[in-house]
C-alpha cells in the first residue's frame, strides 16, 4: 500500500497512475471519510473517473509519498508520523529547498528521500486532475535511513508507468531545479506573464543578470557544481522558451489566491546567503514582491 500526503494536483497524478487499490490519501485529522472522486484526464487518451481510499486507522503503507506544498510539509506530517513505524521511508516531493531539510532534521532516524519531478498536473476544476505536461521524477535518499529504501520505493512506484529513475545525489537535483525556479517562477508571477513572455520584459532583463551573479556566489557557497551567471542565464532562458506558454506554479498560485513557495524558492537562497555573508539584494526583492501579490 502506497499512502500519499496531500490530494491536490500532484498527489492526484500519482493516485490516478499507481495501480487502483495499492493507493490512499491520508486524512486531516477529522476529515469525512468518503473516498476522493474525481475525472483524470492523462496526457494521452480518455478521461477517466478515479476513486482513492483515505487510509484507515491501524493501516500501515509501504511508503508514504508527501505531496503538500513545501510550507504545509512539517505540519502534515507532524500529525501522520507518529502513527507510522519508524521503517516507514518518506518521500518529498516539494519544489525549491529548505522544506526538506526541515524534515530530515526533526526525523533523523527515519528514511527520508526526496524526489525532484519535472511532471505538470493541475486542477481545472476541484473535481478535475489533468496531467498536462510529461516529465520525469528522479528519486534520491537525503539521510543515511534513506538509502537503504531507495530502490524499493523506486521499484513500487514503477508501476505508475510514470519516468522514474534513482538518484544518488538528489540535493544536486534539487539546487538545479531550484535555480530555474528561482530564474523563472517570481518573474512570471511579478509580471503576470507565460514563462515565456518574461524574456521581452524590461523587469526582467534588468534583474535576471545581477540574479545569476548572487546564485553563482550561492552554489559555489553550498558546495554545488559551480556554473558561471551566463551559464546560468543561458539555462533560464532555456527552460523559459520550451515551457514558453506555460502558467508557471507560482503565477498559478497568484491568480488562485494560494500562497506560493516563494519562501522555499529565492527565500531558500536570501537564507543561505545569510548564513554565508553573501549579499542577496535580487533575491530578496523578488521575495518581497511576490509577497506583497500574497
Ligand atoms: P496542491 O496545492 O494542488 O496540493 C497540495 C495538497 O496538500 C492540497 O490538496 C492540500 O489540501 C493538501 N494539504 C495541505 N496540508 C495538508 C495536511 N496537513 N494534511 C493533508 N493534506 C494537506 O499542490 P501541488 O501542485 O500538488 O504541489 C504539491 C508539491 O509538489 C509542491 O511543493 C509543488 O511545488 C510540487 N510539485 C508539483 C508539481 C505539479 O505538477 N503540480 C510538479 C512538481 C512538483
Ligand atoms: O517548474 C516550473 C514551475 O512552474 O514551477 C517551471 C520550470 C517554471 C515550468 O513552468
Amino acid at each position: 500500500m502506497i499512502a500519499i500526503l496531500g490530494a491536490g494536483s500532484l498527489g492526484r497524478l500519482w493516485a490516478a497512475k499507481l495501480p487502483a487499490g495499492q493507493v490512499a490519501f491520508v486524512p486531516r485529522p477529522g476529515q469525512i471519510p468518503e473516498p476522493v472522486c474525481y475525472q483524470f484526464c492523462p496526457f494521452e487518451g480518455q478521461a477517466r473517473r478515479v476513486t482513492v481510499p483515505w487510509l484507515q486507522p491501524g493501516q500501515s503503507p509501504d511508503v508514504l509519498l508527501v505531496t503538500t506544498k513545501a510550507g504545509d510539509t512539517l505540519e502534515a506530517l507532524s500529525t501522520i508520523l507518529p502513527r507510522l513505524p519508524t521503517s516507514t521511508p518518506v518521500i518529498l516531493f516539494q519544489n525549491g529547498l529548505g522544506s526538506q531539510q526541515q524534515v530530515a532534521n526533526t526525523w533523523p532516524n527515519r528514511p527520508i528521500l526526496a524526489a525532484s519531478s519535472t511532471e505538470g498536473a493541475n486542477r481545472p476544476e476541484a473535481n478535475v486532475t489533468v496531467h498536462a505536461g510529461q516529465g520525469e521524477t528522479r528519486v534520491g535518499a537525503l539521510n543515511i535511513p534513506g538509502e537503504t529504501h531507495l530502490i524499493p520505493v523506486v521499484q513500487s512506484l514503477a508501476d505508475s508507468q510514470l519516468p522514474l529513475h534513482a538518484e544518488q545525489d538528489i540535493l544536486s537535483r534539487l539546487w538545479q531545479k531550484l535555480v530555474i525556479n528561482a530564474g523563472i517562477n517570481a518573474f512570471t508571477a511579478i509580471l503576470n506573464c507565460p514563462n515565456g513572455d518574461i524574456l521581452q520584459q524590461p523587469f526582467y532583463q534588468q534583474w535576471i543578470g545581477p540574479l545569476c551573479r548572487e546564485i553563482t556566489l550561492l552554489l559555489k557557497a553550498a558546495g554545488q557544481t559551480e556554473q558561471t551567471a551566463d551559464e546560468l542565464q543561458n539555462r533560464i532562458e532555456t527552460v523559459a522558451r520550451n515551457t514558453a506558454a506555460n502558467t508557471s506554479s507560482m503565477r498559478a498560485d497568484i491568480l488562485a489566491g494560494r500562497t506560493t513557495e516563494i519562501d522555499f524558492i529565492n527565500g531558500y537562497l536570501v537564507r543561505l546567503g545569510q548564513q554565508h555573508g553573501i549579499a542577496t539584494p535580487v533575491n530578496q526583492m523578488l521575495v518581497e514582491r511576490v509577497q506583497q501579490l500574497h
